[in-house]
């Protein structure tokens, strides 16, 4: 057996969405900031994104974590979210899962009842409260970055001639949120590729015309996510499937889509702060968020999401690269 590097990791999944958390074999990713390490990361290392989410290790839906010495001295670790689609800013799911695992794993102190960890994401400080029972994680709550309304009611015209009408909001994430009857579509996981395609058009149209820029951090811009409610969904409870670029759906329900939701029902006068909101995934897995308190990002009105999750190990792995394997950075399908 040889290899160029050895990349180890422990799998979980949130929900059913995988995180396959990266916990040595990268070094320390150059940058002051968890930010400034994104931007490097995918400048220079984006190869080793692609090894770890792209076939053969990965598919086309796969998600990860790469673990990092914080660079700021009130956080335990820092986080690089990698996707098939890129790093993302900041992941909710995400974040479930690396908790889970620095709890399961003992790299961090377990205190029990509940194991505070504070992460540096790229987006900013994440605080996870990891309820722990006899050394299980049981669930994540994560208070996350402010989130915010960027526009109600915007309208954008697909490629097929047709205007649709969505709200704009951020969570960590840019998320278009509108409702999927507008498209005509039935939720229903045998119309995935409608659905799918539907999101996906959206999306291209809104970043075309422009996109979002984020008021405080230019580094994170564009929509790669479209939240499609189902009929029914409300202030208290949200069915969705969650289009995300290029081409697949989130599984679990979505932690940056959740706090998002959650930030665009707030802005419609439906969701006052203390009130659960329950948000289900295309495959009926469930978060519970509230929103907790508000803040201001750029000047404008946010609000502070927490979301509540669970997380499970499914497995440790060293990733090898064989000098002569034909696939240096993976491929897709
Ligand atoms: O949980 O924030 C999240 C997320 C983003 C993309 C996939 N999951």
């Amino acid at each position: 057996m040889r290899s160029k590097l050895v990349l180890h990791a422990v799998d979980s999944h949130t929900e059913g969405m995988p995180t396959r958390v990266i916990t040595g074999g990268v070094g320390v990713i150059p940058g002051a900031t968890m930010a400034q390490r994104r931007t490097h990361f995918l400048e220079h290392m984006d190869e080793l994104r692609t090894l770890l989410m792209y076939e053969p290790r990965g598919h086309a839906s796969m998600s990860g974590a790469i673990l990092q010495p914080p660079t700021r001295p009130d956080a335990d670790y820092g986080v690089l979210f990698i996707e098939v689609s890129g790093c993302l800013p900041m992941c909710g799911h995400g974040t479930i899962g690396v908790a889970t695992v620095l709890v399961e794993t003992g790299m961090v102190e377990v205190v029990e009842p509940v194991t505070t960890i504070r992460l540096d994401t790229p987006a900013g400080l994440v605080v996870a409260e990891v309820a722990v029972e006899g050394g299980a994680a049981r669930a994540v709550t994560l208070r996350n970055v402010p989130s915010f309304a960027v526009g109600l009611d915007r309208k954008s015209t697909l490629p097929d001639g047709r205007t649709v009408t969505y709200d704009l909001a951020y969570g960590g994430n840019f998320y278009a949120i509108l409702p999927l009857d507008q498209f005509g579509i039935p939720f229903a996981r045998e119309r995935k590729d409608d659905i799918l395609a539907a999101g996906l058009s959206l999306m291209a149209a809104i970043n075309a015309e422009g996109g979002p820029v984020h008021p405080e951090d230019p580094s994170i811009h564009g929509v790669h996510h479209v939240y499609l409610a189902a009929p029914g969904s409300d202030a208290h409870r949200s069915r969705h499937a969650m289009a995300i670029h290029p081409g697949w759906f989130d599984r679990s329900p979505c932690g940056t889509g959740t706090s998002a939701r959650m930030a665009q029902l707030h802005a419609r006068g439906e969701l006052p702060l203390g009130q659960d909101f329950v948000n289900e995934s295309f495959i009926g897995t469930e978060f519970t968020g509230r929103l907790v308190g508000t803040a201001e990002v750029g000047g404008a009105a946010a609000v502070l999401p927490e979301i509540t999750g669970r997380a499970w190990v499914t497995g440790t792995a060293q990733y090898l690269l064989d000098p002569t394997d034909p696939f240096p950075a993976g491929f897709l399908l």
